[in-house]
């Protein structure tokens, strides 16, 4: 048999498992569609931020899955310098689904002074360019169900948190300088089909310095015994 004749058996073998190869190599674009395929903080903001690489897609268009996500995002330490937003941006690749992913991120207080809540919203554009996202467009903290709730209750920081749609507020506590929650806040994002990009904007609210609202009071007091005097004296 001739090397020709030998090909000439073997081809159709050859084209079968080709056409697998092929077969395989359109049918992965898919597979790994509909994810968060990178994500970055803006470094023009007020902290310094260090992110966890993205992982492969663990549960692709699992929207409506009930707690933690198999897809989870690590912000290992987002370490805020002064009080004001803080963006990181996420591109997403297309899909034909909502992927839902669980966010844990370690916060650290070096603002110098505590806060009394801490605010997370979802929106496209990063610094003056951020627009909130709408209601109803599918990015959203698990709306319609909820069924994931959000966690900001570590080192007993924040006991409570108002969930909406692309709104996130945690208070009733104090955040102190110097904090770090453990465990780390947790909290649900969906990502729907036919974005780019969106981005992720936090920001704590600091307490008011009782300083500040100490001179107000004794400047008031003094205010008012000046008048008094002025009216005694007039009598
Ligand atoms: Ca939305
Ligand atoms: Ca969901
Ligand atoms: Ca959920």
């Amino acid at each position: 048999m001739t090397n020709t004749n030998r090909f000439s058996k073997a081809s159709p073998r050859i084209a079968a498992c080709l056409a697998l190869a092929t077969m395989l190599l359109v049918a992965s674009p898919s597979v790994q569609a509909g994810q968060i395929t990178a994500w970055a903080w803006d470094p023009t903001g007020i902290a310094s931020v260090a992110l966890a690489g993205v992982p492969p897609i663990a549960a692709i268009n699992n929207d409506d899955v009930a707690g933690i996500s198999p897809n989870v995002l690590l912000v290992t330490q987002k370490a805020y310098f002064s009080i004001g937003p803080v963006d990181i941006e996420f591109t997403v690749a297309p899909s034909s689904g909502v992927t839902e992913y669980t966010i844990i991120e370690g916060v650290d207080n070096g603002t110098g002074i505590p806060w009394s809540s801490y605010r997370i919203e979802l929106g496209f554009g990063v610094g003056a360019s951020f627009t909130p996202s709408p209601s109803g467009d599918g990015l959203d903290f698990d709306a319609t169900s909820f069924n994931s709730p959000p966690d900001f209750t570590g080192s007993g920081y924040f006991a409570d948190v108002s969930e909406s749609e692309d709104v996130l507020v945690a208070f009733d506590g104090i955040f102190p300088v110097g904090g770090f929650p453990s465990p780390e806040f947790r909290f649900n994002i969906d990502v729907p089909d036919g974005i780019t990009s969106f981005t992720i904007r936090q920001q704590p609210i600091g307490v008011p310095e009782p300083t500040t609202a100490l001179l107000t009071a004794l400047g008031l007091t003094g205010i008012a015994l000046a008048t008094h005097r002025k009216k005694q004296a007039n009598l």
